[in-house]
């Protein structure tokens, strides 16, 4: 079998943030572009040979061919075996238990997440490493360096490998193996919830709506509600995966999931409803006329581990990414267990969770996991409340009013402002980082600054810093500001402002949340002057 070594043209350009590389599919398919990625990816891991890789994606366009052509690289990089998705398809949690299970030296998993898919939207690479999780900075600096001084990538010439049926073959030297990573997955949730609890529930008279937005989740999904919980057929709703995700956006909030939203947020709507992403790793969980926030929704899991088996235990601790709100923050105190704040981004929940530090995660971002692998899991977090909900025979709005009985409402929305000219998105950070000696003595009617910063992390397993990590403005209430930029978005600059006030009145508990937080939103505005410097009216997205 021949090895080409051939020169790359075209070099990435993107340093490896919280998801790895996310570019337009016509970027990624210039001559030697995917290629020069893929290589940098295995020289920074040398130590790869006679090994196993875990790789697939969650099929959007350029799926397969990029399959095909890693495979390639591969079997010229003397890796060992690679075990691949049957049909390329993997949801990210789902790579993330299968490197863990088949004890791999880590996983490529092809997705840009929520982000549109299409030959003119979105294509993405990541690489988890051995522990299944987002490959540390110290790998992903590496793959950034050497995807710029790369001169060659490896590759054998083959015939098209076959994806679709389960099974192994070889590919040169290497063997490729097919798995049915649906049947996987799903024992492993079998595992850990009580599935014969939510069977029943499921049985008697309870509704659900899943909407799998054409995205990955789809066929994990029938097979977990549908065939083995026995939900009503059709309770999946978009269960093909499509490479276009059907022309939608894969991203399960209140504004690209507005169907399954309208469908449950009436007074006759079903029981239940969620929703996930492109690649699987978010969710969305709705009630019958109930939107929970994907910050209540981490605390209300802390506040009841104790009722789902694979959680019956206890809980080690827990973790939220600082913009998060300071809900699960509450529990944790009365539960008596540590509560870290982390950078947005999984791999920093991943040292806490190797560490045994914690059991729970999550972010406001709509996503939230556990010790079980080293991603967000959309399907699990479902399924933890509907094992929940089967547990306690409550609806999900009784859940939310006696969690905020008990705790208190932490009022908490996320304003984005997408496709901003780059340059003053940075300018704008830069002036609040400035100003915040000046903003720490402000003081807007009700709300007095207490502290503000701009966050740092020091790890607590290995020590390692990250600065510069979003502005935080805490005011002496326990209301919050915090801005910072995104990391994943593709056309210019997303500005993130996450706002949140405290209520401990229960009797103040059910306002719109927009109304509840007025107040803050302005003072958000002015500090930002974003509706001049940027000329928008409204933010893009509101969750
Ligand atoms: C966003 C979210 C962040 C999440 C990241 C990856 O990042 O805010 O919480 O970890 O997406 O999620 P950013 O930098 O755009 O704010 V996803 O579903 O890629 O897998
Ligand atoms: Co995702």
């Amino acid at each position: 079998m021949q090895v080409n070594s051939i020169p790359t043209t075209a070099y990435t350009d993107q340093k490896p943030g919280t998801s790895g590389l996310r570019k337009k599919v016509k970027t990624f398919k210039q001559k030697g572009y995917l290629e020069n990625f893929v290589q940098a990816i295995f020289d920074a891991i040398p130590e790869h040979k006679g090994t196993t890789l875990i790789l697939g994606g969650d099929g959007r366009y350029y799926n397969l061919p990029a399959i095909q052509i890693i495979l390639r690289m591969a079997a010229a990089n003397d890796f060992k075996k690679v075990i691949v998705g049957q049909h390329g398809i993997l949801s990210t949690p789902a790579a993330s238990a299968i490197i863990r299970k088949y004890k791999a030296i880590g996983g490529i998993i092809l997705s840009a997440s929520h982000n549109p898919g299409g030959p003119d939207e979105d294509f993405g690479i990541k690489f988890n490493s051995a522990n299944g999780g987002p490959a540390a900075e110290k790998i992903t600096d590496k793959i950034y360096t050497y995807s710029k001084n790369i001169f060659r990538y490896l590759i054998i010439n083959s015939d098209k490998i076959n994806l679709d049926e389960p099974g192994t073959q070889s590919l040169g030297k290497m063997q490729v193996e097919v798995i049915d990573s649906v049947s996987e997955y799903a024992e492993l949730m079998n595992g850990l919830f009580d599935f014969s609890k939510i069977k029943s529930l499921l049985d008697n008279d309870f509704s659900m709506i899943f909407d799998a937005m054409h995205a990955v989740t789809g066929p994990y999904a029938k097979e977990i509600f549908e065939n083995r919980l026995g939900a009503a057929k059709g309770s999946v709703w978009n269960a093909k995966p499509l490479p276009d995700f059907g022309g939608g956006h894969p991203d399960p909030n209140l504004t690209h999931a507005k169907k399954l939203v309208d469908a449950i947020m009436t007074d006759n709507g079903p029981d239940f409803g969620a929703a996930s992403d492109g690649d699987g790793d978010r969710n969305m969980i709705l009630g019958r006329n109930c939107f929970v926030s994907p910050s209540d929704s981490l605390a209300v899991m802390t506040a009841n581990a104790d009722k789902i088996p694979g959680y019956a235990k206890g809980l080690k601790g827990v973790a939220r990414s600082m913009p998060t709100s300071l809900a699960v923050d509450r529990v944790a105190e009365q539960l008596n267990i540590p509560c870290f704040e982390t950078p947005t981004g999984w791999k920093f929940f991943g040292n806490l969770l190797d560490a045994d530090m914690i059991t729970l995660c999550g972010e406001e971002s709509f996503g939230s996991g556990s010790s079980h692998i080293r991603e967000k899991d959309g399907l699990w977090a479902i399924l933890f409340w509907l094992n929940l909900l089967a547990e306690t025979k409550k609806s999900v709005a009784d859940i939310m009013k006696e969690h905020w009985d008990r705790f208190g409402r932490n009022y908490y929305t996320r304003h984005d402002y997408e496709a901003i000219d780059a340059s003053k998105a940075a300018a704008l950070i830069e002036q609040l980082r400035s100003r915040l000696p000046e903003i720490k003595t402000s003081e807007w009617s009700e709300y007095k600054v207490q502290d503000c910063d701009d966050f740092e992390y020091i790890d607590p397993v290995d020590n390692s810093s990250s600065s510069q990590q979003g502005i935080r403005i805490l005011f002496d209430n326990g209301s919050r500001i915090v801005f910072r930029l995104s990391g994943t978005g593709t056309v210019g600059a997303t500005l993130r402002i996450y706002i949140e006030k405290y209520e401990g009145n229960p009797d103040k508990q059910d306002m719109d949340t927009q109304i509840a937080l007025q107040g803050l939103i302005r003072i958000a505005e002015d500090l930002t002057g974003i509706k001049q410097n940027f000329e928008r009216s409204a933010p893009d997205v509101i969750t």
